[in-house]
């Protein structure tokens, strides 16, 4: 008897995978590019990863990859997290590899930036050959701001030229609905639907297994700048302390009258 259709594995043919800091976005667009809630996203302290190992989702014939936030705090972390990441990219199948920055206040956030073009030029390095269709997301781009956006494209634009980095660069723009919620979906318009578009020619050259092991250049520069966190993340609860006490010392009310 033959099998019926829908017990046919699709075999997966190409792979994307979501690279970037924590907190950028990665797993709510690749959540609202699948149309559902396969990876969590939401709310975390800022410096650490809500993601904390690769997670692959099947969606028709392409592997939908997530990652760890690269610059999280914590011992080690960021070696654990570019493992990771190595991991994912080296699944054996023709990979499109996106990177996500975020703008804040109208600004590109340089950690986020050089976190992504560290990783872009480490694996150009290792696979000068590999055939390129990556991409970096400039994610929370504010709505309606022609001026802020032509700048934060042009600053993207020119940080990979100067690197001799060809990538597509896409913006998301900051909406009201759904940010900083957890699980959240949101709609994609037709050029960010693009992100799961693969030209025929995008070729294999990341063999399966492969460690993409990143010399000490890379984990000094993305250790540097998880130092600037981990003082962050020790300060937090001291901020959260000095609010309470703020908080506090406005019930005592030392107006006259
Ligand atoms: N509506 C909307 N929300 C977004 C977008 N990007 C990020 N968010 C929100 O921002 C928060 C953090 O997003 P995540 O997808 O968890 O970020 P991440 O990059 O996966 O973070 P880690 O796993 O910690 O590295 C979530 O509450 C998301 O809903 C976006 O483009 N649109
Ligand atoms: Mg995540």
């Amino acid at each position: 008897m033959s099998q019926r259709k829908k017990d046919i594995p699709i075999q997966p043919k190409r792979a994307i995978v979501a690279f970037g800091n924590p907190g950028t976005g990665k797993s709510a667009v690749l959540n609202s590019m699948v149309g559902k809630t396969v990876f969590q996203s939401g709310v975390a302290y800022n410096g650490t990863s809500l993601t904390q190992h690769r997670q692959i989702h099947q969606h028709g014939d392409v592997l939908v990859i997530d990652t760890p936030g690269l610059q999280e705090a914590g011992e080690n972390k960021y070696k654990k997290n570019l493992d990771e990441f190595s991991a994912a990219i080296s699944t054996g199948l023709p990979t499109r590899l996106i990177g996500f920055v975020n703008t804040i206040s109208g600004r590109v956030v340089e950690s986020d930036l050089a976190a992504v073009l560290t990783v872009f030029s480490a694996v150009k390095k290792k696979f000068p050959k590999r055939a390129n269709e990556d991409w970096i997301i400039i994610n929370r781009v504010p709505a309606g701001k022609d001026h802020v956006l032509e700048k934060v494209i042009n600053i993207v634009m020119q940080a990979c030229f100067n690197q001799n980095l060809g990538v597509y660069i896409g913006f998301i723009n900051h909406s009201a609905h759904g940010y900083d919620q957890d699980n959240v979906l949101f709609e994609l318009n037709e050029n960010q639907k693009k992100l799961m578009d693969f030209e025929e020619k995008l070729e294999l050259v990341i063999p399966k297994g492969v460690n993409l092991q990143f010399d000490e250049g890379v984990y000094k520069k993305i250790l540097l700048l998880v130092a600037c966190l981990v003082v962050a993340v020790v300060l937090l609860p001291e901020i959260g302390a000095f609010a309470a006490t703020a908080g506090m010392i406005s019930v005592l009310n030392l107006s006259s009258g």
